[in-house]
């Protein structure tokens, strides 16, 4: 799918989202499930083509293998394999999706979700140049999105910050995202962002590095948030105990599926940690199950829960609008929205049908 713009990251520029889609024909139906790795391991270890990889040998076998299994059953029969946790999300989505449609249950209903709607945040690529990010930024807030987060790394960050700030005020909710781009060496540069009064500072050092990150915390006012170092619960209250964050970007994707991702709201809350829902350029498919999971009561910030047209033309499905700096929960049965064929079928590349038994 084109991008309506390159979005560019510490890690790269993204003309384009490679889509992988999982389906699960049932006897009650079907089900979707979005898997979220990139089409290159930039983001993380998983990329797209691999996905369906693992998901035709190795995954998939083993739920076809397992007669009739329901949502809680699939990470556990998934269990032995190790790793790949956007591919194992994808698949107990499309179950879990299935399943919710059968019983007519929503995918907030069933995720415990207690607003109709949730704020709405935006990812602001690097740009070329300040005026060039002004202008973007000034664009979203005219649109009303209710917070921005500034994507930085080693040469775009103090001034493009500090440029925001001073165009646009203190009352605008700020934060960056460094997609791990800073090591340990860099906290001077990192602490000066704590003139800008940011909400939080997302992944500043390389996802294995915990123990940085809470010495790190120690050098900075502002808030540490995880996103790539959070692949579980056990890593999340791993994080939280050590003081390597007090926030969380939970991403489905990247735990394993939806259910991991409420247990870190769980934990999260006991813990008195803030918990906000992340983004990875996902189709309403993906979307859809994302902002059902906003809606819970421990996502106190808002997500990188844009609408459709921040990242395409033409969405999978209707498109998530904003309403007010807000996107609607929907409220039908599983993710809500549904592929629309002639779509899906001008996007599609490939298919592969993996019959059971
Ligand atoms: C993040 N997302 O929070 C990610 C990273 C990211 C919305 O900032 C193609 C597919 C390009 C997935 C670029 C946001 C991507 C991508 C960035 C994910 O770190
Ligand atoms: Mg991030």
């Amino acid at each position: 799918m084109p991008l309506v713009a390159p979005f560019r990251t510490s890690f790269g520029v993204e003309t384009e989202r490679d889509v992988l889609l999982v389906r699960a024909a049932t006897p009650d139906g079907d089900g979707w499930g979005e898997c979220v790795a990139m089409s290159e391991p930039l983001y993380s270890p998983e990329y797209a083509d691999g996905a369906a990889d693992v998901i035709a040998r190795f995954l998939a076998p083993r739920l076809l293998a397992a007669g009739e299994v329901g949502p809680l059953d699939v990470a556990r029969l998934l269990e032995p394999v190790r790793g790949h946790r956007m591919a194992k999300a994808a698949l107990e989505t499309a179950v879990l999706d299935a399943w919710l449609r059968a019983r007519d249950e929503s995918f907030g209903s069933y995720l415990g979700a207690v607003r109709d709607r949730v704020p709405a945040g935006v990812s602001v690529g690097i740009m070329d140049s300040i005026p060039a990010l002004i202008d973007a930024v000034a664009g979203y807030l005219d649109q009303g999105y209710l917070r921005i987060k500034l994507k930085i790394e080693p040469g775009w960050d103090v001034e493009p910050v500090r440029a925001v700030r001073e165009r646009f005020g203190s009352e605008v909710l700020l934060q960056v995202d460094a997609n791990a781009a800073y090591t340990l060496a860099d906290a001077r540069v990192l602490a000066a962002l704590d003139d800008f009064d940011l909400l939080l500072i997302e992944q500043p050092l390389a996802e294995d590095d915990l123990r940085q990150h809470a010495e790190l915390a120690r050098l900075l006012r502002t808030p540490i948030c995880l996103d790539e170092s959070i692949e579980s619960a056990k890593d999340a209250a791993d994080a939280l105990l050590l003081g390597a964050c007090r926030i969380i970007n939970v991403k489905p994707g990247r735990v394993g599926g939806y259910l991991e991702a409420r247990r870190i709201h769980d934990l999260a809350q006991a813990h008195g940690a803030a918990v906000w829902c992340g983004g990875m350029l996902e189709t309403g498919l993906g979307r859809a199950a994302n902002v059902a999971l906003a809606a819970l009561p421990g996502f106190t910030l808002p997500g990188d829960t844009s609408a459709s047209d921040r990242y395409f033309a033409q969405d999978v499905t209707s498109p998530f609008v904003l309403e007010d700096g807000h996107v609607a929960v929907p409220t039908g049965a599983g993710l809500g929205v549904e592929p629309l064929p002639d779509v899906l079928v001008s996007l599609t590349t490939s298919t592969t049908w993996l019959p059971a038994g």
